[in-house]
């Protein structure tokens, strides 16, 4: 079964990468499932992916807006639905790699939140409690696992995502484990519970579908392969084997939460992302996708929820997320955005960091598009690690809050509450 998943990989990375114009012969090698470690480490074409999706779709994406769903599908390429073979293939930028340190795997709990190798804001974020590992997303393009497979590996040695998380359809968040020119994470480790969302635009446009069916097909072969599947609704409901709550460690557990788009339509995609907090004692880590403004209202009405050591920011830190409504229940201590500052939709926004400012300044991003579109690191891989009580955050390239920042300066406004 192993060897029929692997073949599997192969094939939809194979099909992928035809239509890619980088596709190379090492391309192609990685497909076949060696370590892709630094082959695209100079591919220099860093835009690739994201200036072909520019063509033709990111007429709404910029206002983060209304029409959220063809902001997050622009993000990464799926608008067009001449590009949805090449959503957003990128290789890695070159030079400004980060390192990060590797004592962390010694604490207890660890949440990483390694740069995706690219200008395309996306999610990915890597918890670990000991051998087992939590995987929420792995986006931004199909080119990201050249980059992020590395960094995972490092923490994850025993070659198994324990918990594998897919937020909602869109492809920042999907490409990763499908991968293209680099084998994806599907291909890559061997995956345990996978706990992904109850519904899709995805079948029913014929936008964007081709980075899904890929997913589908390869999430389907892993289950072939011996893992199990559960949508967050059946978690919700202890359905069909699925649990609501998974205990990672002692004391540590991650949490299925309910919003109302498990089982109402949307023709936003982003409403139906997944939401989970992991505990740890007395602290309480909140990812919630991309969900958007109504969605927040309910998962604060459904759940109840505590206030926050750590929030994903939503929406990669939109306009479209993190409400009052939401920040102010959680009140947020820490706050990682995981965007490209600067992307074409200019994450993260004035009004998500005027919504977060009253509870915190430590706010901390991996990344920041240049001039030249190609990134450069601001804090690089963010790792937020505890033992139980203190909570550090240290990240590879630097520790300075997003306040203190030139991109900050120059881009956006001070809150009142952060001028002392
Ligand atoms: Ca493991
Ligand atoms: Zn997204």
């Amino acid at each position: 079964m192993k060897k029929l998943k692997k073949l599997l990989c192969c094939i939809v990375a194979a099909l992928s990468c035809v239509t890619f114009s980088a596709c190379d012969l090492g391309g192609m090698m990685d497909d076949i499932g060696f370590p892709s470690d630094g082959i695209f480490g100079d591919g220099g074409d860093t835009d690739s992916g994201d200036g072909s999706s520019d063509s033709g779709s990111d007429s709404s994406g910029d206002t983060g807006g209304s029409d959220e769903t063809s902001s997050d599908d622009t993000a990464s390429g799926s608008g067009d639905p001449s590009d949805g073979s090449s959503s957003g293939e990128e290789p890695s930028d070159s030079g400004d790699e980060p390192d990060t340190p590797v004592d962390i795997v010694t604490h207890e709990l660890s949440i990483h939140f390694p740069f995706l190798g690219n200008v395309t804001s996306g999610d990915c974020a890597l918890i670990k409690v000991g051998d087992t590992e939590v995987l929420i997303d792995a986006g931004s393009t199909t080119g990201s696992p050249a980059t992020t497979v590395p960094y995972i590996r490092q923490y994850c040695t025993d070659g198994i995502l324990e918990y594998v998380i897919a937020t909602h359809g869109d492809s920042d968040h999907i490409s990763g484990f499908v991968g293209g020119s680099a084998a994806g994470i599907f291909a890559s480790f061997e995956c345990g519970t996978i706990i992904d969302f109850p519904q899709t635009t995805k079948t029913k446009t014929s936008e964007n579908t081709q980075v899904y069916n890929n997913y589908v097909a390869l999430r389907d072969a892993e289950v072939e392969a011996g893992a199990v599947h559960y949508t967050a609704l059946e978690c919700w409901n202890n359905a069909n084997g699925a649990k609501r709550s998974y205990e990672l460690g002692e004391d540590i557990t991650l949490n299925i939460l309910y919003q109302k788009y498990y089982e109402t339509s949307s023709s936003i995609e982003n409403n139906y992302s997944v939401c989970l907090m992991i505990t740890q004692g007395e602290n309480n880590y909140l990812f919630t996708g991309d969900l958007e403004e109504s969605g927040e209202e309910s998962l604060v009405k459904s759940n109840d929820l505590p206030k926050c050591t750590l929030y994903k920011a939503g929406h990669h830190g939109s306009n479209t997320a993190s409400s009052k409504t939401l920040i102010d229940v959680i009140q947020p201590e820490i706050v990682v955005a995981c965007c490209c500052c600067g992307d074409k939709y200019d994450f993260p926004h004035q009004e998500f960091i005027d919504n977060i400012a009253p509870y915190t300044d430590k706010l901390y991003i991996p990344s920041m598009k240049k001039a030249d579109k190609t990134s450069a690191l601001l804090n690089g891989n963010i790792v937020v690690w505890s033992d139980g009580k203190e909570v550090t955050v240290n990240c590879s390239n630097n520790n300075t809050l997003f306040k203190d920042t030139e991109w900050f300066k120059e881009n956006r406004q001070t809150p009142e509450k952060w001028l002392n």
